[in-house]
């Protein structure tokens, strides 16, 4: 990395006095009314109808691009020739590099090969309705020229405003434009908590300075650049944030543009990756789990939008090829909306202003996907089934007295017929959405069924319309054994007798997971209507052996988890056999053994006929 720097710590801090200066300047003159907002709770203030016509575009759109860019970018994961071990946008803590050496990537980035149209345009063909791109990430970098630091864009060699080209090719072509911005600032003299890994120029900054300064910069963000779909907000988790601020900060920007949606992370409370806000320092109007989908959203009239990198980083880091596949990635897109959510896709362009290939290639595979399936996505509600559907997920459009369900069929029946576990509704209509084909469908015994052709439209995904008269009406949940005589009981369909554990969906996770807690067991009811002798085999990863029992009624098999290397990898194991003399609804369930107890991850179990007992 060429270093043009001639900064010096000298120059440095009379840098950082400049910032400070200018920003309380910028304040002055820009900001009479910083801080002067009502700090009543906002919730107060909306009407359940105010509050869904302020959602109801988000709701629609269900699809948005994540955007990382910043300085990191111009490093793209390598600091000294050494690649970060983190994530992209944090190699400046990663690597403790201090404000002074990280400020040679200034002069370095002047990225001339962005081009804001090509970047919406990329993500209007993934079938995108929104982009959220960070206006100052951690490091504290402005992305577009403020009047209130230095430490922006305009002290770089683009002489250029990405943020105003980014709004005019979302307004040409019919995007939303939201905005990322980090409340935690590595490089601000006023933040606080101070880095220990560098001194900076005061010892005891004054937070609310720093408040002052952020409210100022996302003052010119919401009034420069157009009406803004969403205020990301992030880096919420440091003692120096909590509730009170978040309110304060919640109302300032719903001053600026009333009918802005703003996410959880405004407030301190989220809750980690799971990204939801249940208590009552609940703040911000959607939940943000990140890196994952919850297993089955968060119940009627939660928003919420799960982000996620197509790789590992979500700036650009070169040595990252871990990426997603296009399956992955329409999956992940079908599970977020069969549960209610967003799904928030993440790219990291390069310093040079470009969207990796990797990530266009698979943008425009899932585009392809979109073309004919997003009727089945945009403006869709969750599924009204209980349990997960064994071949894969369904989203819901009710229109008055009518119920369209889709089917979004992963794994294609082999013998040509589509259970809808305990639908009761009389199907009226089924086609495939890809050609409107339709199809024989009929009311059973255990819900509907529909006779599909031999081979499945699409293979990440097909798309099955049923259309029927009133609300679903759905059988409690009953799982079933298999034509062939198999049963799978998944983590999926488990019942979770426990606070700890969970089930783990989104990408490759499909298992119970953070199972810490020995009180903590699953079980499942099913029906069985070819009884006999069963091997019982299940899917485990653990990184340490354990004990476990697994009982069906007065049957106990004594187990030990296999040592699998980790949490993700699986190996099926023989656990014994089980006699089940006669049909009719059985339980099986697993306890851990207390005092050999290990977590274990446990995707599947499942019981197969044996030949002859
Ligand atoms: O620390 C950030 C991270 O860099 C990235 O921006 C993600 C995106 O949601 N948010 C924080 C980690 O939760």
């Amino acid at each position: 990395m060429r270093s043009t720097s001639s900064i010096t710590p000298k120059t440095y801090a009379l840098g950082r006095i400049v910032i400070v200066l200018g920003a309380l300047l910028g304040l002055i003159l820009i900001e009479p009314a910083v801080g002067q907002t009502n700090s009543s709770n906002p919730y107060e203030q909306e009407t359940p109808a105010q509050h869904d016509a302020r959602m109801e575009w988000f709701r629609e759109a269900r699809f948005g691009m994540f955007i990382h860019w910043g300085l990191y970018s111009q490093a793209a994961g390598e600091w000294n020739g050494k690649t970060t071990s983190g994530a992209g946008e944090w190699i400046m803590h990663d690597k403790e590099i201090h404000p002074t050496d990280y400020a040679k990537l200034v002069p370095q980035f002047n990225p001339t090969k962005f081009n804001a149209r090509a970047w919406v345009r990329i993500a209007k063909g993934a079938g995108m309705k929104y982009i959220c791109i960070t206006t100052k990430h951690h490091e504290g970098f402005a992305m577009y020229p403020s009047a209130l630091t230095d430490w922006c864009i305009k002290s770089t060699p683009f002489h250029r405003d990405p943020l105003k080209e980014l709004a005019a090719a979302c307004k040409a072509e019919g995007v939303k434009l939201c905005f990322y911005h980090s409340i935690m600032d590595w490089h601000h003299p006023e933040y606080a908590p101070r880095k220990s890994w560098y001194d900076g120029t005061d010892n005891n900054p004054d937070f609310d300075k720093y408040v002052a300064f952020m409210k100022g910069e996302l003052r010119e963000l919401l009034t420069n650049y157009g009406p803004i779909g969403i205020l990301w907000f992030d880096g919420n988790w440091e003692d120096t944030w909590n509730y009170d601020r978040g309110v304060d900060l919640y109302n300032y920007i719903r001053s600026l543009q009333p009918n802005i949606i703003v996410n959880n992370r405004v407030g301190r409370d989220r809750k980690g990756r799971a990204g939801t806000s249940e208590g009552q320092e609940r703040i911000g109007d959607y939940g943000t789990p990140e890196q994952y989908i919850p297993a089955n959203g968060y119940g009627p009239g939660v928003d919420w939008e799960t982000c996620m990198t197509m790789n590992d980083t979500w700036g650009y880091k070169k040595s990252d090829t871990h990426w997603k596949s296009t399956e992955t990635l329409v999956r992940n897109l079908v599970d977020c909306a069969s549960k209610g959510g967003n799904f928030l896709l993440n790219v990291g362009p390069t310093g040079e202003g470009l969207i990796p290939d990797a990530s266009i290639e698979r943008l425009a595979e899932v585009g392809d996907w979109m073309k004919v399936n997003s009727r089945a996505i945009y403006g869709t509600t969750a599924s009204p089934f209980s349990h997960q559907l064994p071949w894969g997920r369904c989203t819901t459009k009710i229109s008055g007295k009518k119920t369209t369900l889709y089917l979004h069929v992963f794994d294609w029946p082999t013998d040509g017929e589509l259970l809808v576990p305990g639908l009761k509704n009389k199907i009226q209509s089924a086609k495939l959405l890809a050609n409107s084909k339709n199809l024989a469908a009929k009311n059973g015994e255990d819900g509907g069924m529909i006779s599909l052709p031999a081979s499945a439209p699409n293979a990440i995904s097909s798309t099955v319309v049923i259309q029927f008269n009133g609300a679903p009406d759905i059988a409690p949940f009953i799982l079933t054994q298999n034509k062939n005589g198999t049963i799978e009981l998944r983590g999926s369909v488990a019942n979770l007798h426990g606070a700890t554990f969970r089930y783990e969906s989104g990408g490759p996770l499909d298992n119970i997971g953070f199972w810490t807690d020995a009180n903590d067991w699953p079980d499942w009811q099913f029906k069985v209507n070819q009884p006999g002798t069963f091997q019982v085999t299940a899917e485990i990863a653990a990184p340490a052996s354990n004990g476990f029992d697994v009982s069906l009624g007065d049957q106990t098999i004594h187990c030990n988890a296999p040592v699998t290397g980790s949490f993700q990898q699986f190996q099926s194991v023989k656990l014994g056999e089980f006699k089940i003399p006669s049909a009719g609804a059985v339980t099986l369930a697993v306890h851990p053994v207390k005092d050999k107890w290990q977590p274990m991850n446990l995707k599947v179990i499942r019981l197969t006929p044996v030949a002859n007992p």
